[in-house]
């Protein structure tokens, strides 16, 4: 997505120790001034009454073995702790997130969602419209990114879990499934973002690909879990009652966590954009980047990035090389104009630091090959379509080609594709707001922005940031599950004002 940069840039103040920056010989070869960075960062009005700057906690983990895993979800109220505040919640448990699923391609994945949320909870500030009637603790789960049969007591979307019931998903990851990370939220339609706004959201680790790759493999990698949500008094409130200033972007459940590393360490970090609609262009003012996958695609080379963009529910994996210099380095969340109102303004401000101290180490050489990715450009296709997001923001709707999702309750299958079949798809965001297109099952290979052909190495993702009037066109083959499924905008109170439509895979 393009970049919007507003012109105010921290300052980064070199402060020698002593008269001048002493400079020392490392082992290596490498040099390391003793000086330390200090880094204006912006200021932040919605992390009062957190506790910042703690270092990154690791990720709580539930890791398969012999080809299994079982675990189990319990949504309901309880009082968690977010930013060392004690705050009421509706989660999978005593985090923000739920624990990383750990497994390996050919693993099955079991998971038992025992449903406790409250009946008739609308959380404070979310609007009892027409979407949102108090009708019951509705949920159900998706796995997000991932390749499995979108059939029950699989990836069925269309499935209700209500108040007080229990239900045994079973998912059979394929062989060749591609390593990455993923994660998992609830899809009830017209839930889906209050829930994932509270913190029902948690990561999925497939084992494999990058930690196979020489000179990546044996970095020591970070997890940072980024959400979105608010806090009033001791509870969370609605995604939409207030505006974002007044929101913090919890890392692991941490605000403004420190990630440590030594002064020309490299590390693999991986992040995930499991926030409900914050568009991330995170902004790193120390140190190189390189992305190495995109939404569980490792790409074929490293590209070097001075910003790591993420639209919600994408997530980035990413070598992070540390500046020689000790120093605290903030990640910033760069000004982002999401749509035309004053909700819409989101503010610059700092998600974490890289905080760089302890002996220096000598940098190491980025590895280049990472992986060969298939090329739809050449493919035959099959069928062309097109798909038209639109608002009307009057009456709270959104729409998939001027149709909102279960009109009168009657879900429709809008295109049928078949299995084995590669298809193109424009996509087309007709109104004044980011959109994030993504759809379930399969990825997306993205060939041209704005009919201008997208050149270089392959680009797949499971979702694709659409900026406002803009068109993004895809392609993508449909392999192995037949089925429906859904495509939606990943704002998810988009999806759940109806931006999202019914497909299925025939044989
Ligand atoms: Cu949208």
């Amino acid at each position: 997505m393009a970049p919007i940069l507003r012109s105010r840039r921290p300052r980064i103040a070199l402060i020698a120790l002593g008269a001048a920056v002493a400079v020392t010989a490392v082992g290596g070869g490498g040099m390391v001034a003793a000086a330390v960075l200090t880094e204006d960062a912006p200021p932040c009005e919605a992390c009062r009454g957190f506790v910042t700057g703690q270092l990154l906690r690791d990720l709580p983990s539930s890791v398969s073995s012999g080809g299994s895993l079982s675990v189990t979800l319990t949504p309901k109220t309880r009082t968690i702790a977010i930013g060392g505040r004690k705050v009421s919640s509706q989660t999978y448990g005593p985090n923000l997130m739920g624990d990383a699923w750990v497994v390996s391609p050919g693993d099955q994945l079991n998971v038992n969602v025992r449903n406790r949320l409250p009946v008739g909870y609308l959380p404070a500030g979310q609007w009892a419209d027409k979407w949102f009637q108090p009708k019951g603790g509705h949920t159900n789960l998706h796995v997000h990114g991932m390749h499995v049969s979108p059939n029950a007591p699989s990836d069925d979307i269309f499935l209700d879990v209500p108040s007080g019931s229990d239900y045994q998903y079973q998912y059979a990851i394929p062989a060749d499934h591609r390593p990455g990370i993923y994660w998992y939220h609830p899809h009830a339609h017209r839930y889906a973002d209050m829930q994932t706004f509270a913190g029902q959201a948690g990561p999925i680790v497939v084992r494999g690909g990058l930690d196979d790759v020489p000179g990546i493999g044996n970095l020591r990698d970070r997890s940072l879990f980024i959400q979105n949500t608010m806090v009033v008094g001791n509870t969370t409130v609605a995604s939409q009652s207030e505006v974002p200033s007044k929101r913090v972007i919890p890392v692991n459940g941490q605000i403004q966590p420190k990630v440590d590393i030594h002064p020309g360490e490299s590390q693999r970090l991986r992040l995930w954009n499991a926030s409900t609609e914050r568009f991330l262009q995170i902004r790193p003012t120390g140190g190189e980047y390189w992305i190495l996958a995109r939404d569980g695609n490792t790409l074929t080379h490293p590209v070097r990035s001075t910003l790591l963009q993420m639209g919600p529910g994408q997530r980035l994996e990413v070598l992070v090389r540390a500046p020689r210099i000790a120093g605290q380095y903030p990640l910033i969340q760069t000004y982002f104009d999401q749509r035309p109102t004053p909700f819409g303004k989101q503010p610059e401000v700092k998600v974490a630091t890289l905080s760089v101290a302890g002996p220096a180490q000598t940098p190491q050489p980025v590895p280049q090959n990472l992986s060969v990715q298939e090329d739809l450009r050449g493919a035959s296709i099959a069928e062309r379509r097109s798909v038209t997001f639109q608002q009307n923001p009057g009456i709270a709707e959104a729409y998939v080609n001027g149709k909102v999702f279960a009109s009168h309750g009657r879900i429709k299958t809008v295109f049928r594709m078949k299995l084995g079949t590669t298809e193109e798809w424009i996509l087309r965001n007709r109104s004044p707001e980011w959109h994030n297109f993504h759809i379930h099952i399969n990825d997306f290979q993205v060939v041209a922005r704005n009919g201008k052909a997208v050149t270089g190495q392959p680009n797949w993702q499971d979702s694709v940031t659409i900026p406002p009037k803009e068109s993004v066109t895809i392609r993508q083959r449909y392999t192995d599950f037949t089925g429906r499924f859904v495509f939606h905008c990943h704002v998810l109170v988009h999806e759940d004002h109806g931006m999202m439509a019914a497909v299925e895979v025939v044989p």
